[in-house]
């Protein structure tokens, strides 16, 4: 049967783009994190929209499970597929343009890395407003599935904001939404917007119109050591409104900061260690760092003896400042295989949760059965937008009661269990914590209608009792 099927897609997308080989397979098969395996019947990599419908008719007919997969750096399990599934990589749908600086608009295949589409829009003075640290290799197909946040939503919101509209196909490769190239268009629901963040359950997303903004020449940033994270709470509440143009407030705990260290080599920003660290951006260089000065100093920060503070408004010293927090995750990976959560909470209950979170970590009964050391819990994230990343090294890759009860946590908190990185197959069993039932059941026929054989993809579905891959 597979061997049939594999035959019939390569004369479609031709015999190299149709991948059997175990060893070739893996890298499709495993997470970003290593915590998640699965399995498929083969990889398919068609190289344009007419090919991905052949591909999903074939499919159709042969009445398999399509897992859609970008860059593969989801970090909820999303894109890992089951034995007997096909994975459709988008990962040569990679045309770009053209771009309207007029409308402020671009076109993008859905294979398109972010990293590609900055680099497209640079010469035309324009970026794609969503920024992740996973832009080598994240696609915009699967930061629109996604509904990808990153470091910048605090002024231009996540991808659901960015995303004008889309090409994409149903499962069995019919066309289910034809790109609409308008700014504003209000004729009836958005299906668009219905498919940014399904997690590849609803739709194949295949081009994409994206909103871009003027990017700006240069940036100011400041680094804060903090004795803690209401401190960061409180100054970001300052900030926010001393400096309308804010549009960055990153969090990094002493713990993840430690772990960046260790894992670069790079050198302490600061002359003293400190609890918390709050990273904040402006656009304009000089001007932006002078705004941001003042702004602390009215705020009685640049005063207060516990607290330090680096800045810089050049390329390099931006760069170097912002890497003390973009390089957090593939620090976490370079000491181990993470337990991670996207967790939002009310930014008033943030510190509250942050201790209460941390002590549930370190007294967790179980161990690493390789390193036979306890969990230690390392929290970061997006402040400004309440979203606090809690990554934990150390732990059972397979100690799945952990991850319940830190999700359970943060619902007590009322917070979400996912508040940008998605449900994917990591926690769809726990969707109730936040959904009630008449919404899960008006989820569930959104999915009947669009995909009624339950085909298309493995994120999100079942809501309930969903199997752990791996
Ligand atoms: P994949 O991992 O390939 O897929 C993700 C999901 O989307 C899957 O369910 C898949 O089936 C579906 N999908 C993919 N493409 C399509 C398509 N064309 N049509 C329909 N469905 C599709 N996320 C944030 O929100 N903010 C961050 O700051 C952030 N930082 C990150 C940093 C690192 C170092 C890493 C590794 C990840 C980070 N992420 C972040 C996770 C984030 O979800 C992904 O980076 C990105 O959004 C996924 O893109 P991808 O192309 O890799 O998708
Ligand atoms: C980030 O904000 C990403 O850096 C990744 O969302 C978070 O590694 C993580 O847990
Ligand atoms: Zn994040």
């Amino acid at each position: 049967m597979t061997q049939a099927l594999a035959e019939r897609l390569a004369g479609v997308v031709g015999p190299d783009h149709v991948l059997v080989d175990p060893a070739v397979v893996e890298g499709y098969v495993r997470d970003w994190t290593g915590r998640w395996r699965g399995d498929c019947a083969l990889v398919v990599r068609p190289a344009d929209e007419g090919q991905t419908a052949a591909v999903l008719a074939e499919v159709a007919a042969a009445g398999l499970r399509v897992v859609v997969q970008g860059g593969n750096t989801g970090l909820v399990a999303g894109g890992v597929p089951e034995a007997g599934d096909v994975l459709l990589s988008t990962t040569r749908l990679t045309r770009i343009g053209p771009v309207n600086p007029v409308a402020g608009t671009v076109v993008a295949e859905a294979g398109v890395t972010l990293a590609a589409l900055q680099d497209f829009l640079r010469p035309h003075g324009l970026e794609l407003p969503v920024d992740l640290a996973a832009r080598e290799s994240c696609t915009v197909g699967g930061m629109a599935a996604t509904n990808a946040g990153g470091i910048r939503v605090l002024q231009q919101g996540m991808m659901r904001s960015q995303v004008l509209s889309v090409d994409a196909l149903t499962v069995d490769g019919r066309p289910l939404v034809r790109m609409h190239p308008l700014v504003k268009d209000n004729t009836g629901y958005s299906l668009s917007a219905l498919l940014v963040g399904s997690e590849g359950t609803l739709g194949v997303i295949t081009r994409l119109l994206l909103r871009v903004v003027a990017r700006s020449a240069s940036r100011a940033v400041v680094l804060l050591g903090l004795p803690g994270v209401q401190a960061a709470v409180d100054v970001l509440a300052e900030m926010r409104v001393r400096v309308p143009q804010l549009r960055a407030a990153e969090l990094v705990d002493d713990a993840c900061l430690r772990l960046v260290l260790a894992a670069t080599g790079e050198p302490d920003p600061l002359p003293r260690r400190h609890p918390a660290h709050l990273v904040l951006e402006l656009a304009d260089g000089p001007a932006g760092l002078d705004r941001l000065l003042t702004a602390l100093a009215g705020a009685g920060v640049t005063d207060d003896p516990l607290i330090d503070l680096a800045a810089a408004d050049d390329a390099a010293g931006v760069r170097r400042l912002w890497g003390y927090r973009d390089r957090i995750t593939e620090s976490v990976s370079a000491f181990g295989v993470p337990h991670k959560f996207d967790l939002s909470v009310p930014a008033a209950r943030t510190a509250e949760f942050v201790e209460r979170c941390g002590a549930l970590v370190r007294e967790w009964p179980t161990r690493d059965p390789l390193s036979g050391r306890s969990p230690r819990p390392f929290f970061f994230g997006h402040l400004g937008d309440g979203n606090v990343h809690v990554n934990i090294l150390d732990a059972d890759p397979r100690d799945d009661a952990l991850d319940d009860a830190v999700l359970t946590l943060a619902a007590q908190h009322d917070g979400s269990i996912s508040a940008e990185h998605g449900i994917g197959r990591a926690k769809a069993h726990l969707l109730r914590l936040n959904r009630t039932g008449d919404e899960v059941a008006a989820m569930l026929a959104v999915k009947r209608a669009l995909d009624p054989d339950g085909r298309l993809g493995r994120a999100l579905l079942p809501f309930d009792g969903a199997r752990r891959p791996g």
